[in-house]
């Protein structure tokens, strides 16, 4: 694979139709900004694309809600996100807008090469028309009666009691949401692209990393909670999907194709290429040619995204792009799983979430501390949690404690014993190095750690591994602590000054490094490093190559003599009243769940009998459903020391593809039994409540599969 010559980085566009919460900034922006912020100090031609999704039904059935028009809602939201991206140091190259007629030009050329090149096949359907509201309805503008629990206000294409997916015609006394009446079913026809014909270089692109035998990227790059979602959408086997909606509300089909009238994109055909629109009017600004960015091979992509997601930019958005023909392909989409908060889902319906103009609002000036616990807690692997608490802990204990300790430990004794100049120093003087053995003045050398500890925070980047890099800026800010604590200067300085004066050149360098690499995760505590330190503005652009030339070649990052500005503090400790303010805030709008019934306990059993059972820990490798059976889903389970097949009753409540990379504990001595053809070897555990919804019993640490429980 060579060198990109060009990097275009995308992060997902937030739906128009409600603020940003801190699962969004986890999934697609804080980490899309890391990377961005890292490759533009790499010295990269980077650019940063973003936007606001307003199109589609969740947008009009806001505006409806709200008694308001869809153009009123998006600029509402669209304002919103500007200020909390801008707040919170989302830096993006350029954010820009889908109701925008840059995007409705865009999107509607693609439509009409896709139209032109014969890529679609136009199908006529059967569907729901409200003849009082003179319109076809969405899936999401009609409720009815789930068929498969009775809930009574079940939406057209998702039952949010069970869980189930449905189709409209499923619904039972389905009514519109729009006026009330019965709707009708009607035909219309719509444009669809066929997926189906696209599975066999999807799956080869996915798996192999090879479009017609060329290779397009590594796989092995990719996450694998990615790969097994697209494997699982590709072995469930890919269907025409409609690119067109009966809508009032989005980007129009070219009016010059008979049959357009009253049509528009489907939301996920024409929020993609939003990237690109965004992209065109960021190279007008900025005298570009986008083209070099979407249309060249020497050009990488890379989409962050949250994990459901995933289909739309791993199998979707490509075919889309192949259709067209003429642009690149993603490089590598390294969706997160899911940030969950204080035990439970976050929920906009529910109102369960730390909203960012809240936290901005509540927390002013602490925009640093949050993304530094968003980091630390990323989910990068598997869903994670965020709670006040550890929110506080990791200000007070690791970014007061540890890198605001040290930082301002070295100024201060810097301003104490040299007047806040850096000191010279004797190059054969001995200190006590970070392992507390006395070693050869090694000031050199220890450059040379810095250079490492700092290369391999690089390489963890470039991986999107930014839970990693960023411990390891934790650790050289400890490695300092220790060098400090072992010197104890503040003894030495009347015995062994010579000896101090190393270990403050040396520190200092280190607080200069730090303020490099704090960079991308905390811009501001970076600046104010910058500034103590009286060191040039950080412009991201190549500093991070200028840091380690000069560490390779162990030159000092601050000279001798160089005059330091006066120390302040980074952070300030979180106390115990302001998040307990944050909790109760939460706590008072989560809406009352009604008292769980329990059922009766069964009746006893011995503790051999117990023993009898051999549970054990195991992950998901794969779902799929089971051909004719509504409840089932086949699961390849990883238990450690081998593979199994499980049969499982969850198909639901679970799509197979949010279930990929799932812990789970599985009763491994259940002999084998057939569940509808299939052999199903043991049993996944399932905690289900009152209401009859499901949830997996998942072990609370990730320690090997396999592992007993008891
Ligand atoms: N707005 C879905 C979401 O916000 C959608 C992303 C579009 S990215 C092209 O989760
Ligand atoms: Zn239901």
């Amino acid at each position: 694979m060579n060198e990109a010559k060009r990097i275009i980085v995308t992060s997902a566009l937030p739906y128009a139709n409600g603020p940003l919460h801190i699962g969004h900034l986890s999934g697609a922006y804080l980490s899309a900004d890391i990377y961005v912020r890292f490759q533009r100090m790499m010295g990269k031609d980077i650019v940063f694309i973003c936007g606001s999704d307003e199109n589609g039904a969740a947008i009009t059935m806001k505006a409806i809600k709200e008694q308001t028009t869809p153009q009123a809602v998006v600029d509402n939201y669209h304002e919103l996100f500007k200020d909390s991206f801008e707040k919170m140091g989302i830096s993006f190259d350029h954010y820009h807008r889908t109701s925008d007629q840059l995007h409705h030009e865009t999107a509607q050329d693609f439509f009409r090469e896709l139209h032109k090149k014969g890529k679609f096949i136009e199908k006529t359907s059967e569907q729901y028309y409200d003849a009082k509201a003179n319109q076809f309805l969405a899936d999401r503008y009609i409720k009815g009666t789930c068929p498969k629990c009775s809930h009574d206000a079940a939406y057209g294409d998702q039952c949010e009691n069970c869980g189930s997916t449905l189709s409209p015609t499923e619904l039972i006394n389905p009514v519109s949401t729009l006026t009330g009446e019965k709707p009708v079913l009607q035909q219309t026809s719509h444009w669809y692209l066929p997926l189906d014909q696209d599975e066999d270089w999807l799956r080869e692109w996915i798996t192999e990393g090879t479009v017609d035998g060329t290779t397009h990227h590594d796989p092995s790059d990719w996450k694998k909670h990615v790969i097994g979602q697209c494997k699982s959408w590709l072995d469930g086997g890919l269907q025409p999907r409609s690119m067109t909606r009966d809508l009032d509300w989005g980007v129009d089909i070219p009016k010059e194709i008979p049959g357009s009238e009253g049509k528009k994109l489907y939301v996920w055909m024409d929020a993609p290429i939003g990237y690109i629109s965004s992209t065109i009017a960021w190279s007008k600004q900025n005298n570009k040619d986008w083209k070099d960015y979407w249309k060249n091979e020497d050009s990488q992509l890379i989409h962050f995204i949250g994990k459901d997601n995933i289909v739309f930019h791993c199998i979707i958005f490509p075919a889309i792009l192949k259709a067209h023909g003429g642009f690149i392909l993603p490089t590598n989409v390294p969706a997160n799983q899911f940030m969950n908060l204080e035990g439970d889902k976050i929920s906009t319906s529910r109102n369960w979430a730390v909203w960012v103009p809240e936290y901005l609002e509540n927390m002013p000036g602490k925009e640093d501390e949050l993304r530094y616990t968003m980091t630390r807690n990323m989910p990068e692997q598997k869903d994670s949690e965020f709670t006040w608490t550890g929110f506080q802990d990791a200000v007070n204990n690791e970014l007061v404690n540890n890198l605001a300790n040290f930082v301002n430990r070295v100024m201060v004794l810097t301003h104490k014993y040299y007047d806040g100049k850096v000191p010279s120093f004797d190059e054969d003087e001995m200190i006590v190095g970070p392992e507390g053995d006395l070693e050869t003045a090694f000031h050199d050398s220890e450059l040379l750690r810095l250079f490492d500890e700092l290369s391999e925070y690089g390489d963890h980047i470039r991986a999107f591994e930014f839970r990693a890099a960023l411990a390891k800026v934790m650790e050289i800010s400890s490695l300092g602590n220790q060098i400090l604590q072992f010197n104890e200067p503040w003894k030495a300085i009347k015995e062994e000054p010579e000896v101090v004066a190393v270990v403050m050149n040396l520190l200092l360098q280190y607080c200069a490094a730090l303020s490099l690499a704090v960079r991308p995760f905390m811009p501001k505590c970076a600046d104010n490093i910058r500034s103590m330190m009286s060191l040039p503005t950080i412009e991201e652009s190549g500093e991070f190559v200028e840091l380690m030339n000069m560490l390779a070649e162990g030159e000092h990052l601050v000279k001798e003599d160089h005059q330091l500005n006066k120390s302040a503090h980074l952070f300030t400790r979180i106390t115990d009243e302001v998040i307990q303010e944050q909790v109760d805030r939460l706590n008072a709008t989560k809406e009352s769940t009604e008292e769980i019934k329990a059922p009766p306990v069964k009746e006893n059993i011995n503790f051999d009998d117990f023993t009898k059972m051999d549970f054990r820990t195991a992950t998901v490798l794969e779902a799929k459903k089971v051909p004719k059976a509504n409840k089932l889903l086949e699961l390849k389970i990883d238990l450690g020391f081998e593979q199994r097949t499980v049969v499982s009753g969850i198909a639901e409540q679970y799509d197979p593809t949010e279930i990929i990379g799932k812990k789970v504990t599985i009763i491994a001595n259940l002999a084998a039994r057939k569940i509808r053809g299939v052999e199903s070897q043991g049993m996944v555990l399932m905690a289900e409540n009152s209401e009859g919804k499901l949830s997996f019993v998942s072990p609370e640490n990730d320690w090997e599969n396999g592992t007993i429980v008891k």
